[in-house]
């Protein structure tokens, strides 16, 4: 199995941890809990999944190193499932098949439900991946499609009206897309403009800096490396700390779509 922060043998300290899992409501996962995961065909590959059905997510998400010969021939995803992924730090080959994408830090690539993801590492050094996959909840009239592009390129919006608190959205605002992904960055001292209570989930890998976030009315320390799972409905909001960097995350949001009776 083996520890993500391939650490091994005694710890000096008192066993200790930072995690938080209140399962179908929210769980904070800081990387010294991970655990490496084998799954079939991902080769070379360090990868840990993060949210699931069993957490209460209607999604998975996977945090993954990529060794320098990494890669996934067999293809990722499967019959009815979208899938994306997001290079945190690196150079990966995305396939879906028939067209190539190759991409660096900030780059991302969204396929539809009925393509395989096909990855390699062609970094020469590891490359650090966030991965997700969700079952696609079609509309008649609309339909998804492949989006591939690099954050660092893209211009991001004041949220909200707040000119200190930076959104980027990742996918089209189409009705074929039953989820987005997206891009908060907050100024140090900047925060939400009121605490969200919705039925979306989320799911959140924070990118850089550090901030106290609020979630079911708990107040909680995070930062850079750190993942967070929304549930449903669950109170949230955050306060970005620190100097100077700012505290950014990408997060999941479902969509476009009613809610099932
Ligand atoms: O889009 C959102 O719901 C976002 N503002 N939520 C969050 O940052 N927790
Ligand atoms: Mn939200």
């Amino acid at each position: 199995m083996g520890y993500k922060n391939n650490r091994i043998g005694y710890s000096d300290e008192l066993l200790s941890s930072r995690s938080i899992i209140r399962r179908g409501n929210f769980a904070l996962i800081p990387p010294d809990g991970l655990v490496k995961n084998t799954v079939p065909g991902f080769e070379d590959c360090e990868l840990s999944i993060l949210s699931t059905p069993k957490l209460g997510a209607t999604f998975v998400d996977y945090i993954v190193t990529m060794l320098p010969n990494g890669r996934n021939e067999l293809g990722f995803g499967e019959e009815g499932v979208e899938t994306f992924v997001y290079v945190l730090d690196g150079k990966v080959k995305i396939s879906d098949g028939e067209t190539e994408y190759i991409h660096t830090t900030g780059g991302y690539v969204y396929l539809p439900a009925g393509k395989k993801m096909y990855l390699e590492n062609v970094n020469g050094a590891n490359t650090e991946l966030f991965l997700y996959k969700k079952r696609y909840e079609a509309i008649a009239g609309h339909t998804a499609h492949v989006v591939s592009g690099n954050t660092n390129e893209m211009a991001a919006e004041h949220y909200e009206g707040m000119s200190d608190v930076l959104l980027t959205d990742l996918l089209p605002k189409e009705l074929g897309f039953d989820m987005n992904f997206h891009i908060l960055s907050f100024k140090p001292g900047a925060s939400h403009g009121y605490i969200e209570t919705h039925v979306q989930e989320h799911g959140a890998y924070m990118l850089s800096g550090s901030g106290v976030y609020v979630l079911d009315n708990e107040w909680i320390p995070i930062q850079k490396g750190d993942y967070l799972f929304m549930g449903a409905y669950v109170p949230q909001a955050t306060y970005a700390v620190g100097r100077d960097e700012s505290f950014s995350y990408l997060y999941s949001k479902d969509c476009n779509r009613d809610a099932q009776i």
